[in-house]
């Protein structure tokens, strides 16, 4: 135990570490800003921008200056546009739940990932990599989804996604429930021809009719098999688990050529060799990425609309998701964050951070290494 006299001489040694003192700020900022400059050393008034800035990419505010829980709330603090012009990648949200089977609240996700987005920094401290001087990355708002109707919703998306990827843009995507994987994908292998997917989730997905419908977050890989929207032999799926409509539940993935990982092939052990493999089998082959949020364990990650116990841990996430560096990655996900479950809001703060590092892996990031 710490004495009250060291924690408090911890906590000035903490403080004075923070502080920036008279060091340059730009390339945390966005902007230069000083502790010995005359300007309020709070920092301007409002949010800089960038192009008030100079800087050639978006460059979030650093809580250093500006607080944390100020402005409007978009994914890692990054400005907003609301097309994908000019943008390498973009944040975008689909905001919906009406696809689920259990618990509902998926539609709010998007919303409650930005809000405890605010914690994120600029920088990746354990990979080092710097994505706001590598690309121009924005928060480009919500897909406008109809709550009401499922399917007018998928076309809504593979429009929307359409228009995005036809820039070059790479979408980093917060659900919402699974079912929006299938009308991205659509998008995605309009442009790219059937694309690799790392999926990583408790379940397959691969159902085919639930009560009688076509289209639910239980279905969207056999919607998209059955499109020939995927490159089956390059289809691994990691952290499959929770019991099972019959004895083999993952049959039909394996039939068609996936690699299935059920989750007790991941437990107790690191995920970097599973992924040093799945690199070998994608090659150079453009690959999305899909992350359903429940892949990790509920004590993770509860806020969620179909729980599955004895799942990953985040540090499992983390090295399936550093384990894609490298890959061409051509869109990722992550959905299925269900606010009104997450009490603690750990499972949106577990999205935001896993986003992040999402785009922390794209082509063309700039590490320091
Ligand atoms: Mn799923």
């Amino acid at each position: 135990m710490l004495s009250v006299l060291q924690h408090v001489r911890n906590r000035g040694d903490i403080h004075r570490a923070l502080r920036p003192c008279s060091r340059n700020t730009e390339h945390l900022y966005g902007f230069s800003a000083t502790r010995t400059e005359t300007v309020d050393k709070r920092g301007p008034a409002i949010t800089p921008s960038r192009t008030c800035s100079g800087k050639r990419y978006n460059v979030p505010p650093s809580a250093e200056f500006v607080a944390r829980v100020s402005g409007i709330a978009t994914m890692g603090k990054l400005p907003y546009q609301n097309t994908a012009d000019g943008l390498d990648a973009a944040f975008i949200g689909v905001p919906i739940d009406t696809g689920t089977s259990n618990r509902p609240g998926a539609r709010f996700g998007p919303r409650q990932i930005r809000a405890e987005s605010a914690m994120l920094r600029a920088y990746n401290s354990g990979t080092r990599a710097a994505p706001y001087e590598s690309l121009m990355v924005a928060d480009i708002g919500d897909v406008n989804v109809n709550v009401y109707d499922l399917k007018d919703t998928c076309k809504r998306i593979r429009e929307a996604y359409r228009t995005i990827m036809a820039t070059g843009c790479i979408p980093l995507t917060m659900g919402g429930d699974h079912t929006i994987a299938y009308p991205i994908l659509q998008a995605s292998a309009e442009k790219y021809g059937p694309v690799c997917l790392i999926h990583v989730d408790a379940h397959a997905d691969t159902s085919d009719v639930v009560l009688g419908e076509k289209i639910g977050h239980g279905t969207p890989f056999r919607r998209c098999v059955e499109e020939g929207l995927l490159d089956c032999k390059r289809v691994v799926q990691i952290g499959l688990r929770g019991t099972g409509y019959s004895p083999d539940a993952y049959e039909w993935s394996r039939a068609q050529g996936f690699r299935v990982v059920q989750v007790e092939e991941c437990w107790f052990k690191s995920l970097a060799s599973l992924m040093a493999e799945v690199r070998a089998q994608m090659g150079s082959r453009p690959v999305y990425l899909s992350f359903d949020i429940d892949a990790l364990d509920p004590a993770f990650a509860p806020g969620t609309g179909t729980p599955e116990i004895a799942g990953l841990t985040p540090i499992q996430g983390l090295e399936i998701i550093r384990g894609c560096r490298g890959l061409n990655l051509v869109g990722c996900d992550l959905v299925e964050v269900s606010p009104p479950y997450d009490t603690t809001g750990n499972t949106a703060l577990t999205a935001a951070n896993l986003l992040f590092e999402m785009m922390c892996v794209l082509p063309k990031i700039k590490y320091y290494d």
